[in-house]
């Protein structure tokens, strides 16, 4: 392990709902909750605001309902959370050639091998910069972690949320990880860490002070071997550009072809779950899901599904194969079967929100709030495919009142407050029919402006909405935080 702490962990604070509250002013010190709004849907994340009651991602959509009534509910604007993504890697690129995205907010950068730092107080510097520039270019705060390794970066990235930098200085990482749960350490999810829990292991230190051999017994050669390098803070994984491990898969040939439907099924259960123990011992996730089948006839045929972001959940993997089966004709018999896992990364985002974007239809109005009029709850089934356009976060433009989003919408109606980044005050509302021949959908616009000098008056049109019909004071679909 290298003695200087230059491997820098970026990850954007709080990511699609930090760009949701920048590009809404109404919506800035909020609980904000992005994700998919259907009766599926799943958090994709919550604000600072919103965990504040205990809502996080990849929790059902219904529960975060529960626990925030009062919150914006947004549906997920995957354009704009992309263009900035790629504002803040090309800002990562500046710093070395070897910058390892792990998702759209998050990567890690080697900074030794671009030269920008050698030592703590350089890499302290080049941290605080990236972080100025970031602010700068985007608007948004990023929070840096920096250590002798990725392990470590990542972990430190944590501390510094939010809105912080933290080194871990060398020599100093057992000590600080002794007493830290099991869960801080990658590869550790629920089940390890309720396995390890009921052996009486609970901390890093506990993981080292029971030793490797038993760690083997615990969780197998793979997985323990690397869980026990890691609680001795040994991480040797260099940062990559490019990934060289492809994928991680496996199969098995039948002596007999398998006719029997049920038992194709078991097979594939059995093989993501095989799959899946591979991924995890590699320290792995992943993002897209592959099926193969060889029939009777040798035809092989493969299938995939890529989720919003990798997992090593053996349930999600057993259900993505599981769906991909149901689209293959197995009559006739079955000789080989396979599941495999690609698109890795190092970390998993626990689960995922595949749902989001699949029911961005589902979705009707911003609930909540303490205006009747904005909080238009309307039953399933009473919409019609006119108010489906309109979905809660979008950007619209109208003829005469210019930039907003879409508050809400249903019974023939949407509600739009009219703002845009560069508002200094929160925009007013108004409530138009749905077919409104003047409004229309249209891109987000950019979060800072091109031009220098921002923060000065308002923008054209922008929160000078005209005379809001609705009467609602300012943040109304929002209250109680
Ligand atoms: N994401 C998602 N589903 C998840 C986890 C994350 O869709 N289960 C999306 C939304 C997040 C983004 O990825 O904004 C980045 O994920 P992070 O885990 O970094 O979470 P945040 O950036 O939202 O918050 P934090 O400040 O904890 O990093
Ligand atoms: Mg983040």
């Amino acid at each position: 392990m290298r003695n200087a702490p230059t491997i820098l962990h970026l990850d954007m604070d709080a990511f699609y709902a930090s760009v949701e509250q920048a590009s809404k002013p109404s919506l800035r010190g909020k609980a904000v909750i992005v994700g998919g709004l259907g009766p599926r849907g799943v958090v994709a994340t919550a604000s600072y605001e919103a965990r504040v009651f205990g809502v996080h991602s990849a929790m059902p959509m219904a529960q975060a309902r529960r626990l925030a009534p009062n919150a914006a509910y947004l549906v997920p604007r995957f354009g704009i959370y992309r263009d900035i993504s790629e504002q803040v890697m090309a800002l990562l690129r500046e710093l070395s050639p070897l910058v390892e995205p792990l998702s759209l907010d998050e990567a890690f950068v080697d900074l030794e091998a671009g030269g920008a730092a050698w030592d703590d107080s350089s890499a302290r510097l080049v941290g605080a910069k990236l972080r100025g520039d970031i602010r700068a270019a985007t608007g948004l705060a990023g929070s840096v972690g920096l250590a002798a390794s990725k392990m470590l970066a990542k972990i430190a990235s944590e501390q510094a949320k939010p809105d912080g930098l933290v080194l871990i200085e060398p020599g100093t990482e057992r000590a600080m990880l002794g007493p830290m749960s099991v869960r801080t350490l990658p590869g550790v999810g629920p089940a390890t860490g309720d396995h390890l829990r009921r052996a009486g292991i609970h901390t890093v230190e506990e993981i080292a002070e029971a030793g490797e051999d038993e760690l083997v017994r615990l969780l197998g050669k793979a997985h323990g071997h690397a869980l026990y390098a890691m609680a001795l803070a040994h991480d040797e994984r260099p940062v990559v550009a490019e990934r060289e491990t492809k994928s991680v898969s496996v199969e098995d040939t039948y002596d007999v072809d398998i006719h029997d439907r049920v038992r194709v099924g078991l097979e594939v259960q059995r093989l993501a779950d095989r799959c899946v123990r591979r991924l995890r011992g590699a320290g792995l996730s992943g993002r897209t899901i592959v099926l193969k089948v060889r029939r009777y006839d040798f035809s092989t045929l493969t299938r995939s599904e890529t989720l919003r972001g990798p997992t090593d959940d053996p349930a999600v993997v057993r259900e993505a194969a599981a769906r991909l089966l149901e689209s293959v004709d197995t009559t006739g018999g079955v000789r080989l079967l396979g599941v495999g896992v690609s698109g890795l990364a190092d970390y998993t985002q626990e689960d995922l929100f595949a749902q989001a974007a699949g029911e961005l239809g589902e979705q009707q109005a911003v609930e909540g709030g303490e205006d009747g009029a904005d909080a238009v709850a309307v039953a399933r089934g009473e919409e019609t495919p006119s108010e489906r356009k309109w979905l809660a976060g979008q950007d619209v433009r109208h003829a005469e009142y210019g930039h907003g989003w879409v508050q809400g919408s249903g019974l023939g109606r949407v509600t739009v407050r009219f703002e845009t980044p560069g508002s200094t005050e929160p925009g007013r509302v108004r409530t138009f029919r749905v077919e409104d021949p003047g409004l229309e959908a249209v891109e987000p616009l950019p979060l800072v402006e091109e031009r220098p000098g921002r923060g000065g008056g308002s923008r054209g049109a922008a929160g000078s909405g005209g005379s809001a019909t609705s009467g609602a004071p300012d943040g109304a679909v929002v209250g109680g935080v």
